[in-house]
């Protein structure tokens, strides 16, 4: 049998991040402060769009098959947000927590002359996003084209006083990075 193109859970997924991330009103509903979604309703919303088929059992799969978790249900599962990653203005609860002596950002090269400069700012979203190893930085940065890896002196800012968060599916996050705590690597 053919896989049904509205039940792709990574197209569906990429679909739920626009929606939990950046444009609730994409599909006509909110984000309340904590950045909770309410579930019949996104799932009644992403219906009305005719291109994805969902529901419980459906979400509960991506939820869980997600390569990144992407996605955390509240505990009565009526609710469900994204663990990072926003533009909107939702405080999702993140724990502050020591980071590693090392963190890596992952760019791409064209965007390197620039943050040498600038530092690392959160551009669109809420936080600028920190790896902890190479690889999972360098996955990042493919993203935007070919990839430049940072690494950030993260101990050293933490002790001087800057805010490192870990959301629950393992990102770090941080308000910035200025350039002195930047490292080039090859
Ligand atoms: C760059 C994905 C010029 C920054 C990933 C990045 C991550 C600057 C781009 C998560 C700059 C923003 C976030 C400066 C930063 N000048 N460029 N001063 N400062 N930039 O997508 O970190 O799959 O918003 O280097 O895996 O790439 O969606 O951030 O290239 O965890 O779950 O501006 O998104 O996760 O791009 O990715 P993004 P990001 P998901």
């Amino acid at each position: 049998m053919k896989p049904n193109p509205k039940r792709d859970p990574v197209k569906t997924g990429k679909f739920l991040s626009l929606i939990l991330r950046h444009q609730p009103e994409t599909i006509g509903i909110q984000l309340d402060e904590h950045g909770w979604a309410d579930v019949e309703e996104l799932i009644h919303g992403v219906n009305k769009t005719g291109k994805y088929f969902l529901d419980r059992d459906f979400l509960d799969e991506i939820v869980e098959t997600n390569n990144k978790k992407r996605y955390s249900y509240n505990e009565d599962k009526t609710k469900i947000r994204a663990n990072q990653g926003h533009s909107v203005l939702v405080d999702v609860e993140l724990k502050e927590t020591e980071p590693p002596e090392y963190l890596y950002h992952g760019t791409a090269e064209r965007f390197a002359d620039s943050i040498r400069n600038e530092g690392l700012k959160p551009m669109s979203r809420l936080y600028v996003h920190l790896s902890k190893d190479k690889e999972t930085a360098l996955n990042v940065g493919k993203r935007h084209g070919k990839p430049h890896i940072f690494r950030v002196q993260s101990g050293e800012m933490f002790r001087q006083g800057y805010v490192f968060y870990l959301s629950v599916n393992g990102v770090w996050l941080t308000a910035n990075v200025p350039p002195k705590f930047l490292e080039e690597i090859e």
